[in-house]
């Protein structure tokens, strides 16, 4: 004689994706959100439990835990936008019938970017010396700025220590700058310089970076007296 067991399909109680959207810096144990499935048979044919898909990506398995009774979502590990900004999740919900019935729904939770980063300047050639007598709009340095954010977070804007007799120059490239003189440089006034320039993102609110050059003036009449004293020695060694 063979028994068979009627039961029916649970099914979720709500559309079967959900669309989720959250920020990159959630706190870990966020509920983000609860599945509600429902199955209309009695005793075991209606216990629920939930699961996550057994074929998604790694990262899914240890960023969010699904708790098998209550079908929350919860954040377990960091979320980092920069890395990974959509989830895809597969949930399960199986009843404890025979045979086993399940129904799925997706779960796509978008990670929304925060300004997280700060604006790195890296300083990509200098001149540590400048003579003296350089014109204005020499360039002493090459500088490179990049933000790991994106959009307002993202982006940067450059100052440089208004003190100096320098400024900064944008180039035809995004977020590539030099730094140029842009006066008369005395060194018998000022011998040497730290030039401060500071990087700043859009963001809200904003962060920054700031890092400093220094540049040494070097004399006029002492670097002719070397040359000239160079090419005396070149005459007379020919
Ligand atoms: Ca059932
Ligand atoms: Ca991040
Ligand atoms: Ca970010
Ligand atoms: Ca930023």
């Amino acid at each position: 004689m063979s028994v068979s067991y009627q039961h029916k399909l649970l099914c979720y109680s709500v559309s079967p994706t959900y669309e989720i959207e959250i920020q990159e810096n959630v706190p870990l144990g966020t509920v983000l959100c609860k599945l509600n499935a429902t199955d209309p048979d009695e005793g075991v044919n209606g216990e629920i439990e939930y699961s996550l898909g057994k074929t998604l990506k790694r990262k899914v398995y240890e960023i969010f835990e699904l708790d098998k009774k209550t079908g929350e979502i919860k954040v377990k590990g960091i979320l980092n936008y920069e890395e990974h900004d959509v989830y895809k999740l597969d949930v399960e919900a199986t009843d404890k019938g025979t045979p086993p019935l399940k129904a799925v729904c997706r779960v796509n939770i978008k990670i929304n970017d925060m300004n997280d980063n700060p604006p790195e300047i890296e300083i990509t050639s200098v001149s540590n010396t400048v003579s003296e007598d350089s014109k204005p709009g020499s360039v002493i340095a090459l500088l490179s700025v990049t933000d790991k954010d994106s959009g307002q977070n993202g982006k940067t804007t450059l100052s440089i220590s208004s003190d100096v007799p320098f400024e900064l120059k944008s180039s035809f490239k995004e977020n590539i700058y030099s730094v140029v003189t842009k006066g008369i440089l005395d060194r018998e006034e000022v011998s040497e310089y730290d030039i401060t320039i500071t990087a700043t993102d859009c963001g809200d609110p904003p962060l920054s970076h700031m890092k400093t050059v220094t540049i040494r003036i070097s004399d006029l009449i002492w670097l002719c007296f070397v040359v000239a004293k160079c090419i005396l020695s070149l005459d007379f060694d020919v």
